[in-house]
């Protein structure tokens, strides 16, 4: 049966999750926190130390969207991704805006939000000027 490795603070994991749990996909969720440091004995599925990361019958592979492409791949008869070429497009286009440009840029005051350690005023006024360039593209 398929493994799902990482842990559920992880918006990339839920991700993954979601997918799985959507479409009725058996998995197995393994417990991984990668912070501060990866148990060397996942190097070999996960070798830059993120999570997720999924065990399949053909081999571990990570990245939450090639993994969902992944499952799509293996799973034709469920509608994961769109069969329409550009609806699928605009799907990864939104997925790499909200990567890129959205929780890319509000991973910085995560220290704030996680463990509450301070964030400099300067650190703050960019994240928001960021996200008040990039928000009007998700409406
Ligand atoms: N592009 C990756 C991002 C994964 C990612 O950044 N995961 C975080 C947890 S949310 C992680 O493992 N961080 C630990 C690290 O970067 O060392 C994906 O889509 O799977």
């Amino acid at each position: 049966m398929l493994k799902l490795y990482g842990f559920s603070l992880s918006n990339y994991h839920n991700k993954v999750k979601f997918v799985l749990l959507e479409h009725g996909i058996a998995f197995e969720e393994v417990c991984v926190v990668p912070i501060p440091h990866q148990d060397p004995a996942y190097d070999a599925l996960s070798p830059l130390g993120k999570v997720p990361f999924i065990e399949t019958e053909h081999g571990p592979l990570c990245e939450s969207t090639p993994i969902v492409e992944y499952l799509a791949a293996m799973h034709p008869d469920k509608p994961i991704l769109p069969a329409d070429p550009y609806a699928a497009a605009k799907q990864r286009e939104l997925i790499t805006f909200m990567e890129l440009h959205l929780e890319w840029v509000a991973r910085e005051l995560y220290p704030k939000a996680f463990f509450h350690t301070d964030i400099s005023e300067g650190t703050k006024q960019r994240v928001q000027r960021k996200l008040q360039r990039h928000l009007p593209a998700f409406k």
